[in-house]
């Protein structure tokens, strides 16, 4: 079991992203079967686990009757701290491989390109997004930290606003666009009263404390009539003073609603291209903090402010309806231990020592990539193809292992990138491979802990040529795992790891001769060269962990008022 026990802590935190981190099956017995995942973000909040009491929400990945749903969500909640958002396969689809990753993943990757828009996903983005807030607002309590991850939602933090306090009003635009607000209901009112539960305003009724009306309420699955009442503001507020009261009222004041990006945020010359562009930097100006990789994201986030909303902005943040939205740099890393340790398992010594057998008198690459487009793969096999035309001496001396785990084969242009590669592969093994030897050993499938670590120990050299990537964890993973031979990073400066991981060997993937010639230089550079490299590199990668990373967001969160540094304006 996940579940913390022992004392009461104070605090709660709840994390929100597209995807809980469970595995959920069923087996032929029609038993349900959990199973925790060990991906970046869990190990980021153990740290906040420790003191805050925490839950994480999120779509389980796979539809679950409802009659099943009582069951799978007390376990959820009591063996995992998890709390599903229920989507259905159709809207799931859209909303994932629609809108997020044919639309905001390609442009903020720098592939306007590949950017398919589409009304219909644009409409599922929004109505799961919308869904996420229906279970967080009824979820969260006074005081609560939500702290939501990524792309895929990007509406949340301004729905939730909208539904715990009723004043926002883009909020309560897409609310009634979304039909959770009945037509024919006075504008007025339905932009000042709504509850915190997706509810329909019903009747309405001015009293001396305020308007009071009756939601619609559905709670499990039985729909009730509740009260709300939206109180009477003083004049002048601002919208964030009127959120507060509103919120108060609810039992929903002073949420503090945190947003990191994990990928990058691109210049506002590329974000522009989008067609929902305002909607979706108004959907995370709700927040207290907005966190990025990069100081470059976030001043790109920034200026896209400026230049499509006509804000003003300061180097830190941003005011927007009476609340500062700070805005900062919050670098991920990795539990470099997990991998430290994971090397002195006696089966991945055994795994290592069979590796190196295997390729013994040749040196060896690591590339380890989800196969996805912008990782630069391509990139990677021409400068591979360049280096070894140039330079025959080593054709039976170097390969490269390229690990590729198969990622969102639903989508189209991974589908064309999949065989690009295939052909690729094939094709420069076709030219410098013999019968004993193959420069390229390709692997379309996803490998165990294991497997991966002792593929990074044995590596003379990793290889990151994304052409774009938020930050690139693989990067740090190798670094983690070279205590013994001091391996050379060759990175790509378009990854965000490459503001942070010096004493690499930096490339621009687009250039295949210098890529070339770097993986040259890797490949020879002396061992005191490599040592000084690695313990910079292994420094850094020690000191900014992941849970580092999640700590310090949740701290600064905690910190905030989400008032303007100066006071509220006006
Ligand atoms: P990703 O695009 O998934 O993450 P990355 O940070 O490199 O990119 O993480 C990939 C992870 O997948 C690594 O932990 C790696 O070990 C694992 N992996 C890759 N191929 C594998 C294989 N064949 N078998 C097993 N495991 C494999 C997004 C952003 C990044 C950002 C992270 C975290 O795109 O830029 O660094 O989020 O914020």
């Amino acid at each position: 079991s996940q579940a913390d026990g022992g004392e009461k802590k104070s605090q709660r935190l709840i994390v929100v992203s597209n995807r809980l981190p469970v595995t959920i099956s069923k087996d032929a017995n029609g038993e349900y079967h959990f199973k925790m995942s060990s991906g970046g973000l869990v190990s980021a909040l153990s740290g906040c686990k420790k003191t805050m009491e925490f839950t994480w929400i999120g779509w389980p990945g796979k539809y679950i009757p409802v009659e099943d749903r009582d069951h799978v969500n007390d376990r959820l909640l009591k063996e995992y701290n998890c709390f599903p958002v229920y989507l259905n396969d159709d809207l799931a689809d859209k909303h994932y491989n629609g809108f997020s990753n044919s639309i905001l993943w390609p442009l903020f990757h720098y592939h306007p390109g590949e950017m398919n828009f589409d009304a219909a996903h644009w409409l599922a983005y929004r109505e799961a997004n919308m869904r996420f807030a229906e279970v967080v607002s009824n979820f969260c309590q006074s005081g609560d930290m939500v702290w939501v991850q990524d792309y895929h939602l990007m509406l949340l933090p301004m729905l939730l606003r909208s539904m715990i306090s009723g004043e926002s009003a883009q909020g309560e635009m897409v609310r009634k666009e979304l039909g959770r607000v009945k037509e024919g209901v006075d504008d007025e009112v339905v932009k000042d009263v709504l509850g915190m539960q997706p509810g329909v305003a019903q009747a309405v009724e001015h009293t001396d404390e305020g308007v009071e009306m009756l939601d619609d309420v559905e709670e499990d699955g039985e729909l009730l009539q509740m009260k709300a009442r939206r109180p009477h503001f003083p004049r002048g507020l601002s919208t964030f003073q009127k959120q507060e009261i509103a919120a108060k009222e609810k039992g929903k004041d002073g949420i503090r609603i945190g947003f990191f990006l994990h990928t990058p945020f691109p210049s506002s010359e590329i974000y522009r291209v989008l067609p929902v562009r305002r909607e979706i930097l108004l959907g995370v100006l709700q927040c207290d903090l907005i966190g990025f990789h990069t100081y470059d994201y976030a001043r790109h986030f920034l200026s896209s402010c400026t230049r499509i909303l006509g804000l003003q902005t300061q180097p830190n943040g941003i005011e927007f309806e009476g609340r500062y939205a700070q805005v900062g740099t919050y670098p991920i890393g990795i539990e470099p231990m997990q991998f430290v340790e994971g090397l002195q398992q006696e089966k991945v010594q055994k795994r290592l020592k069979a590796l190196e057998t295997r390729f013994q008198g040749c040196k060896v690459i690591i590339g380890v990539d989800r196969l996805d487009y912008i990782k630069g793969i391509p990139q990677k096999l021409h400068a591979l193809e360049v280096f070894l035309t140039q330079h025959p001496e080593w054709i039976g001396k170097v390969v490269l292992v390229q690990l590729a785990i198969p990622s969102r084969q639903d989508v189209e242009e991974y589908q064309n990138l999949r065989a690009c590669v295939n052909e690729l592969v094939g094709r420069i093994n076709g030219r410098f491979g013999t019968v004993e030897f193959m420069p390229i050993h390709y692997l379309h499938k996803s490998v165990s802990f294991e497997e991966l670590t002792a593929m990074y120990a044995l590596a003379d050299a990793c290889l990151v040529t994304s052409t774009r990537d938020g930050m690139n964890l693989v990067a740090y993973e190798y670094i983690s795992s070279q205590s013994q031979r001091h391996g050379s990073m060759v990175l790509s400066e378009f990854a965000g790891a490459a503001q942070s991981l010096n004493g690499s060997i930096l490339i621009n993937p687009w250039d295949t001769q210098s890529t070339a010639d770097a993986i040259h230089s890797a490949l020879e550079m002396g061992p005191e060269q490599r040592k000084s490299n690695w313990e910079k590199l292994f420094n850094y990668v020690s000191k900014y962990t992941a849970e580092a990373w999640g700590t310090t967001f949740v701290n600064e969160l905690t910190r905030l008022s989400g008032l303007p540094p100066n006071g509220p304006a006006g």
